[in-house]
């Protein structure tokens, strides 16, 4: 049978060389990048495994997102472009720690369980980030693959978001679009030129907004991948391009990026300092984005991942309202989001919001059921997916004579903005040209998105305990169940300071406890969250 040339091939190949045992976690397996050609050998085989057994083409990303250059990681990607189903993690853990002796009953033990035909030939697409170490450990995935058959579709270099995108077209045989980059690019790209064009006004600018924005590229794929765009969007769009060091110059992510920016609450290295110039960061794979800008008196603003959830929000709504149509919005996020912008979002604008666990696997099963959920996390991960009921009765009233010019052009719109919105997960350029589109649209700066709302001081820290699995947590993370009497005590704690909110709960990407706090002023929030950590060790 073909996994016994796969068992073969494993041990003389790429025979496994860590003894400790590794997680497929919230972030696939994530590590040094020298421990994981086993592991990526390995995700290569049950790949061509969950290709068939769902009779679909599957995908595998080789990144390690804002860590270090010196690391790297590995994600499968599921038939829609969503992240590996819950009940395959298991799997993938085990198919990562066995001793090469036993890959091959593993490899029976899952064709048994599900009943999986051999035989069906399955496509796998692979894509990597552009780490030094990417190219040999997409070698090791591609191995693995064809070792049990399967066809590897290489991707090369793209960003994560890509390699889903490519995913969803494959497997709606291209309803979703082409499954190339440049389908990729002309599928935004034109739908965001149209959204401009059909404004009365100039390109440079609408009313505060103007088309020029400093784009900090993490020197990785994110920075690559922008100049695709901006050769396509022309005038309509200027993006100054920073952080575009070349592979393999340990710079990547280091002092830059997304998470960088969002951690430090600072500029990052490279972006010229402009007052009242609106900047932006993409991390390391160009899955997250945030916004920020420094005023006149040298003072740094950040907007994002709640900032950039409200604005799209807030936006939707108003063009359902346009459009007089019924379709059922809400937004998720998780207890990260600032108190600030959960009220702003409820009680202003009058979106129901949903909290939900930490991770994007859990915002986007949450989203999917309403019939326009939108998703982000506080880092500034995040999407919007629309069902597609929804979007068949978005094209039924453009076509509908009865509907004034002003509700058919508004359903046109968010058509328009559904082709610029990459639904399969959180894509920082795709996101970047929303926001873009939103901001131009209403004729603002990022200072007047600021003025929706003040965020409330907030405070994350880390504290490393024994054994972090002490601390189980429920309601969407915002309640400690154990250790017994900690809840009680954070409740205590928390009474004493105003808009003062604060939680606890056990990393699933490191080995630490990550403690939350938000009050009403910097000082309040910072001590909660020095007595609420005090409370954890
Ligand atoms: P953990 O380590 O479980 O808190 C972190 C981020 C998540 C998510 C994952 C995956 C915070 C507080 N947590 O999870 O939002 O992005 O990494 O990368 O930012
Ligand atoms: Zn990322």
């Amino acid at each position: 049978a073909n996994y016994r040339t796969a068992y073969a091939f494993a041990r003389e190949m790429h025979p496994k060389t860590e003894k400790a045992d590794i997680q497929y976690g919230t972030a696939g397996f994530r590590t040094k990048a020298n421990k994981l050609g086993y592991v990526m050998y390995r995700m290569g085989l049950l790949a061509v495994l969950r290709a068939r057994y769902k009779n679909a083409t599957i995908g595998v990303m080789i990144t390690a997102s804002h860590n270090p250059e010196p690391d790297n990681g590995v994600k499968l990607v599921d038939p829609y472009g969503e992240m590996l189903e819950q009940s395959w993690e298991g799997w993938a853990t085990k198919f990562a720690n066995v001793g090469d002796d036993q890959l091959e009953s593993i490899i029976a033990e899952i064709i048994q369980e599900y009943n999986i035909p051999m035989t069906e030939r399955v496509q796998i697409c692979i894509g990597k980030d552009t780490r030094p170490s990417s190219p040999s450990l997409a070698k090791s995935v591609m191995d693995g693959v064809l070792a049990l058959s399967g066809k590897p579709v290489d991707f090369g270099i793209v960003t994560t978001p890509q390699l889903h995108y490519f995913v969803a077209c494959k497997n709606s045989k291209h309803a979703y679009g082409i499954p190339t980059e440049e389908g990729y690019y002309h599928k935004l790209v034109t739908a965001f030129l149209n959204l401009r064009s059909h404004q009365t006004n100039s390109c440079e600018g609408n009313g505060n907004y103007r088309n020029r924005i400093l784009y900090d590229g993490a020197n990785g794929v994110g920075a690559k991948k922008i100049k695709q765009f901006q050769e396509r969007l022309g005038e309509a769009l200027k993006i100054e391009l920073y952080n575009d060091e070349g592979i393999g110059t340990g710079k990547l992510n280091h002092l830059c990026g997304a998470d960088y920016v969002k951690s430090n609450q600072k500029l990052p290295n490279g972006i010229p300092i402009q007052p009242n110039v609106r900047c932006c960061s993409v991390d390391g794979d160009a899955d997250r984005i945030v916004y920020y800008f420094t005023d006149e008196n040298d003072k740094f603003h950040l907007l994002d991942g709640d900032r950039i959830a409200t604005l799209i929000a807030a936006y939707l709504k108003e063009l359902l309202e346009q459009i007089d149509i019924d379709l059922n919005l809400a937004l998720i996020q998780t207890a990260y989001a600032n108190g600030a912008s959960t009220e702003y979002i409820t009680q202003k604008l009058k979106v129901p919001v949903a909290c939900v666990s930490t991770g994007v696997k859990h915002l986007h099963h949450k989203a999917v059921e309403y019939e326009v959920g939108v998703y982000f996390e506080a880092n500034g991960h995040g999407t919007v997916i629309f069902r597609q009921s929804a979007k068949d009765r978005l094209k039924q009233a453009v076509e509908d004579s009865s509907r004034s010019d002003a509700q058919r052009n508004a359903a046109k719109r968010l058509l328009n903005l559904i082709n610029v919105i990459n639904e399969t997960v959180g894509d920082a350029i795709s996101d970047m040209l929303v926001v873009e589109t939103i901001l131009h649209a209403k004729g603002w700066d990022v200072q007047d998105w600021e003025a929706t709302y003040t965020d409330l001081p907030n405070r994350l820290i880390k504290v490393t305990i024994e054994n972090r699995n002490v601390i189980t947590t429920t309601d969407a993370e915002r309640i400690c169940l154990t250790p017994p009497g900690l809840q009680d005590e954070i409740n205590a704690l928390v009474s004493k300071y105003n808009k003062a909110r604060s939680f606890v709960r056990p990393s699933g990407t490191e080995d630490i406890v990550r403690v939350y706090a938000e009050a009403a002023t910097r000082e309040e929030a910072d001590m909660l969250a020095a007595e609420v950590g005090q409370k954890v060790y």
